[in-house]
């Protein structure tokens, strides 16, 4: 029998059985991007997998290729340093959060409006997963976190809206629950030359789930199934309200760094032979 193609991309033998809780949201966003990935054509040693240190960032460790295993909050900075060092890789990188948005919150805005070309894939399951279930940036007001014994204080922030402003190319949503959705998703920012986004709307049943009482992973994929509305339906700003808007949120066009940065150096070697 023919082996499937996906398992040409996972580590099967060195990392398998995975460390992930059951009924956790990572392992489906980890198979839509390895579909997409094959979907696009790439092969093992044209791409590299960057994270930092999460449950989400647990991904690359599965993945037979070019894989980065980074520092929590720097998978944006090590993800630079390969792309300038090795244009020619398709560079994605894989964060939780609290590391995308948190810690790595600066690193996030500026790789943004540089517009180097990587593909960022936001695992967005509302709180610190590997470390308990602390709140996030991108957990609600009101919401219950292992910091938010009586209810969260702060307003959360929208990782889409953010990464859209500060001059990402491509930005979109999907859910673990729409899987088929999440992997176009995926492709298309593949495919786009530019800093893109992919947030994934994610279960964490042994966490979030649990200290709001939202039920097991089953109830949680339910309600991202109810409650998720794509955006080409929105024809009054209300139909949003209390909505997960799924779907490509943002697709525009800029000049892209390393193209930029290419013609710098190659003015000033021009000036330098002048001389
Ligand atoms: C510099 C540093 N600060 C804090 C930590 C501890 N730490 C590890 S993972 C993590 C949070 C993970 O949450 P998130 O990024 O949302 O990913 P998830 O586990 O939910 O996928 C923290 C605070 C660390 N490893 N390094
Ligand atoms: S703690 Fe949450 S995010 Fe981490 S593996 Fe378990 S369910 Fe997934």
């Amino acid at each position: 029998m023919k082996t499937p193609e996906i398992f040409e991309y996972i580590r099967v033998d060195e990392r398998l059985p995975h460390i992930l809780c059951p009924g956790c949201g990572i392992g489906s966003a980890m198979n839509a991007m390895i579909r997409a990935i094959i979907e696009s054509g790439l092969k093992n040693d044209e791409i590299c997998i960057v994270s930092g240190i999460g449950c989400s960032s647990r991904i690359p460790g599965y993945i037979d290729a070019d894989t980065f295993h980074t520092l929590h909050g720097r998978a944006i900075p090590s993800a630079t340093g390969v792309k300038l060092a090795h244009p020619e890789l398709e560079v994605i990188v894989i964060a939780g959060d609290g590391d995308l948005l948190a810690i790595g919150g600066n690193h996030f805005i500026h790789a943004a409006r540089r517009n180097l070309d990587m593909t960022v894939i936001l695992i967005n399951n509302f709180n610190y997963g590997m470390t308990g279930g602390q709140a996030s940036p991108t957990t609600p007001q009101g919401r219950y976190a292992k910091t938010a014994p009586y209810g969260w204080a702060e307003r959360n922030f929208d990782a889409c809206s953010i990464a859209q402003a500060a001059g990402a190319v491509f930005v979109a949503r999907s859910t673990t629950y729409h899987i088929t959705h999440l992997r176009t998703l995926i492709k298309q920012a593949i495919k786009k030359k530019g800093f893109t986004l992919v947030e994934v709307i994610s279960q964490c049943p042994t966490l979030y789930g649990r200290l709001n009482r939202l039920g097991d992973a089953v109830k949680m994929l339910e309600y991202f199934r109810d409650n998720a509305i794509s955006i080409s339906q929105i024809k009054d700003p209300n139909d949003a309200v209390g909505k997960i808007v799924i779907g490509v949120l943002h697709d525009g066009e800029a000049s892209e760094y390393y193209e930029t940065y290419k013609e710098i150096i190659r003015k000033a070697q021009a000036q330098k032979h002048h001389v």
